[in-house]
Order: structure tokens, then sequence, then C-alpha cells
């Protein structure tokens, strides 16, 4: 009998050892452990035993289940350490290969001096609102007091989707969609994309401006131009010098232009400034009476001021950009020279 058990020991071992996979392991078990296997199979043979023999074979089955299973169980650990270190060895990362760096974006130059310039204003109690920026013959021009073939109407020539709707040439019809809405006081800038049919190194067909508009009890000339100084003292640095220019526009009276030292030649003449010195960088004045009159505000109560800058303008002296049409090609190496935190 002993003999017996020993064979079945020795081919459970046997088998076991031509064994690689944890997956194989458990039909093998049952072939020997298993509620039909070979070892139990020797348990339904107890009724054979003589009655006097049978407890000492009960106990040598016994013991023969728990050998031949812990051989499996042995196989078992075995195998699965083997398959895990074989796993960790598969997924190994090589810390000692270089990494791969991210490249980060940034800011566009253009956004960059927008936020200073939101920022300059804001600091000073102005509130954005945004406006349309295709918009009716209305608010781009009627309504800023500049009617039907009036020849102010040339020097912002646009591009039209109809005979009453076009590209906005100006922010300036934010002016009058906050006054419709609002009643002073107020104190709001309008940024955003405007067009025109322009093209050289200081025009471009599309570009940005920011408006502003104050309207409240005694607004005057002398408040705009202590508000455009302080703007400029936070936007350049001291060696820019400011001038106020009289100009024209039929929605203010009187009317200004801000100009500021080329960037390029420092106020000599060159090819940008067309031998000024000097770069334009915004249009201002005291609202027109009519205009706050056609938004239903009383002008006889109410006075306003108001400018619209050119945010690319200003970029351009701020970073000495000669060509405005380099804001616009995405050339990376350009864009990168901003990148600083
Ligand atoms: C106007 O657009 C007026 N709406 C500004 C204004 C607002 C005046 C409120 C009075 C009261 P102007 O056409 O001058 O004005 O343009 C204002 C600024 O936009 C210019 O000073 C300049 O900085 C910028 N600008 C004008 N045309 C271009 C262009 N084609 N490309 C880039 N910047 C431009």
């Amino acid at each position: 009998m002993q003999e017996k058990f020993d064979a079945l020991k020795e081919s459970a071992k046997r088998e076991l050892e031509s064994i690689s996979s944890s997956k194989f392991l458990g039909e093998l078990k049952a072939k020997y452990v298993g509620k039909n296997g070979e070892v139990t199979a020797l348990l339904r043979g107890m009724k054979d035993v003589p009655a006097d023999k049978r407890a000492e074979f009960g106990k040598m089955v016994n013991d023969l289940k728990v050998e031949v299973s812990t051989l499996f169980d042995e196989k078992e650990k075995q195998l699965k350490d083997k398959e895990m270190q074989e796993k960790f060895d598969s997924e190994a990362v090589d810390i000692s290969l270089a990494g791969k760096v991210n490249k980060n974006g940034s800011l566009h130059p253009l956004n960059i001096v927008k936020n200073k310039i939101l920022d300059a204003f804001c600091g000073m109690g102005f509130e954005v609102f945004e406006g349309p920026e295709i918009d009716t013959d209305y608010y781009c021009f009627q309504a800023l007091n500049i009617p039907k073939d009036h020849p102010a109407r040339d020097m912002q020539d646009t591009f039209y989707i109809s005979d009453n709707v076009l590209l906005r040439p100006h922010t300036s019809p934010g002016q009058v969609r906050t006054m419709e809405r609002k009643q002073p006081p107020i104190k709001i800038l309008s940024p955003g994309r405007v067009y025109r049919a322009d093209d050289d190194a200081s025009h471009s067909p599309m570009f940005h401006q920011i408006e502003g508009l104050v309207v409240d009890k005694g607004v005057s000339l002398c408040d705009l131009k202590g508000l455009l100084d302080e703007f400029v003292k936070i936007m350049f640095d001291g060696d820019t010098k400011t001038r106020f220019r009289p100009s024209y526009f039929p929605f203010t009276e009187p009317s200004v232009e801000v100009d500021v030292t080329c960037c390029k030649c420092h106020g000599k003449g060159c090819s940008l400034c067309k031998g000024t010195g000097w770069i334009e960088i915004l249009g201002a004045g005291v609202v027109n009476k009519k205009v706050l009159e056609m938004s239903g505000i009383d002008s006889e109560v109410y006075s306003g001021l108001a400018f619209g800058l050119g945010i690319e303008r200003i970029t351009m002296i701020k970073y000495g950009i000669s060509d405005i049409r380099t804001l616009f090609e995405n050339n990376v190496k350009f864009l990168k020279q901003f990148n600083r935190r």
C-alpha cells in the first residue's frame, strides 16, 4: 500500500515539475486532490480495507492528501513569484533616460499689453463691457454723429456685410450701447477687434482697440488729459514723451490725438513714423452733446469724455516692434521673446 502512495506522490511531483505557468495548476490539482481526484479515490477504497486497519489507512490517505496539497501550494507560490517578477521586469522604467520637456505656451504680446492696459484703467475704477464685432450702420456711424455720406466715414472705410451691417471699424459703438443701457455715472472700457481697409507697417486690416468712456456731472477736457497722462506713465518708461494734438472726430468736441515718441528712431524721424518722430496711439475728446442726447443722456446735466486706443501701436512702442505685421505672423521664434515670467 505504501508503495502505491509513494508512486502517486512521485507522479504528482513529476507532473508539477513540467508545469511552467500557474494557469495550468488548477486542472492538475483537481486530478490529484479534487473531488474526483486520485487521492480522493483512495478514500473510496476504504470499504475494502479490513475493519481493524481502516483507521490507519484513513490517516495515511489524509497525510498523503496534505503532502500532495503542500506540493501544489509550494509550486503555486513559486510560479506566482516568477510571474510577478517577469511582469515587473517587462514594465520597468529606465529612470536614467533623458526626460521629455513640455513646451509651455505663453500669452501673445497683444494679450500681455491688453491685460496691462485693462489693469491700468480698472485700477482707476473702470468696468469692462464688450460689444459685437459685426454691428449696424447706426451704432458704428449714425449714433456717433456720422450720418450717411458724411466725409468722416472715409477715414474708417471698412468691410460691409450688407448695406446696413458691417465689421465694426472702431470700438466706439461700445459707447452708444453702454449709454443706451445705463444712466451716469458711467466709467467703462470696451475692448475688441476692429476692421479697416488699411495695410502697411503701422496699419493692419484687423487690429484691436480699447474704448474708454466716462460720463458724469462736470467731466471736462482737464479730466481727460489727467487720465491719459496717468495711463501713459503706467504703460511706458520714463524716456517716452507724449504730445496732445488737436484733431477731429464727429463724436467728440473738442477732439485730440495722443502721440508718443517713435519706438524705432526715438523721435529722430524714420520710415515707421513717416519722418515725424511720433506715433499716434489714441484718439480722444469730450463727448459731443449730440451723441449724449441720441443715447438718452441729458447733456444739460451730464458731460463725458471718451478715448479709443490701438493695442497694436502701444505693443509696438513698448517692445520696439517696427512692423505691425510681425504681430500676426505667428512666428514662434518671435513670440518666444515675450515668454518671460
Ligand atoms: C478712432 O477709431 C476713434 N473711434 C477713437 C476715439 C474714441 C476718438 C473715442 C474719440 C473718442 P482712430 O481712427 O484715430 O480713432 O483710431 C484710434 C487708434 O487706433 C489710433 O490712434 C491707432 O492707435 C489705432 N489704429 C487706427 N487704425 C489702425 C490700423 N489700421 N492698424 C492698427 N492700429 C490702428
